[in-house]
């Protein structure tokens, strides 16, 4: 079973159409390119999926079309919600449609305590057979994890490890040290080496949509204990990183290049999200597209 949750896991856009809906054209089109770059699954519904910006019908379109699209690739659904029974529905609709997983961040906004988001996540693996992934990311989320939230859950059979996106390279570290068995995923692209040095199983990153086969290429460089040869790949995709960062919104910036590069309309994010700024797209042209499209 772990198998088919190792290696480079695209944190898949939600496309729009021109009218701002969810455009289910769009997003088949992406997913079929995605799944020739050799990645081995989506992280459907998360951060760069816009999931909270949502309706609840779109996003149960959007489960149920990124199921349909999944081929060979491994699911991960994102069911995250502020209420227990949102996640505990959206978890058992994900099950049903096939997902492997289901994940979400701590509930955000109101302060719960500890012994509460424990209880959520709980209720989650209670109410489904699928494995459940911890998703810490402490920037979004305003933090959320304390150890003994990590350790309470980590010791539960049922959960399948931690989505980690978070700079904080010693804690990851302990908690691989001492959970072993558990799937632990690096969030942050720009550190992804990092994870992997640290005994990461796979990455989760919204960059992956766009630059999936370069990261693929990093992951098997560490297979194989090049670690040289890794460093000089993510060093070359920083300087694509640091500029997709510079757009302001990184999911913006992918949803850019993913038109640009491969054709793909995946839209605007969504209000009071938006477009890129027009520099950016002027300085993309002049500096970027060429790499973006070859490599390294
Ligand atoms: O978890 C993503 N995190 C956020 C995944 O969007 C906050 C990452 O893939 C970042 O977008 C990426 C750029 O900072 O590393």
């Amino acid at each position: 079973m772990k198998e088919e949750f190792k290696g480079i896991f695209s944190a898949l856009l939600t496309a729009f159409g021109k009218d701002g809906d969810f455009c289910e054209e769009a997003q088949r089109d992406m997913m079929r390119y995605e799944r020739t770059t050799g990645i081995a699954g989506f992280y459907v519904g998360g951060s760069t999926g816009e999931a909270f910006l949502l309706s609840p019908e779109e996003r149960e379109r959007l489960y149920t079309v990124c199921a349909e699209e999944l081929g060979d690739k491994t699911g991960i659904a994102h069911i995250g919600a502020l209420s227990t029974r949102e996640a505990v529905r959206w978890a058992k609709l994900c099950e049903s449609l096939g997902y492997k997983a289901v994940s979400s961040v701590t509930p955000f906004y109101y302060k719960f305590s500890t012994d509460e988001m424990i209880g959520y996540y709980r209720a989650i693996a209670d109410a489904v057979d699928v494995p459940v992934l911890l998703y810490h990311i402490p920037v979004l989320t305003g933090g959320g994890y304390e150890r003994r939230l990590f350790d309470e859950l980590l010791r539960d059979g049922r959960v399948l490890g931690v989505k980690y996106t978070s700079s904080d390279y010693f804690t990851f570290e302990r908690l691989r040290r001492e959970y072993p068995d558990k799937i632990l995923y690096n969030g942050f692209d720009e550190t992804c080496l990092c994870g992997l040095a640290m005994g990461a199983d796979g990455a989760i990153g919204s960059t992956y949509n766009v630059l999936g086969e370069r990261f693929v290429k990093l992951y098997s460089l560490v297979e194989d204990g090049d670690l040289k040869a890794a460093a000089r790949l993510q060093h070359g995709l920083n300087d694509l990183i640091a500029f997709l960062l510079k757009a302001g919104d990184v999911k913006a910036a992918v949803k850019y290049v993913m038109k640009a590069k491969n054709g793909i309309d995946a839209g605007i994010c969504r209000a009071p999200g938006g477009d890129v700024p027009e520099e950016w797209k002027r300085e993309y042209e002049r500096e970027y597209a060429e790499r973006f499209a070859q490599g390294n």
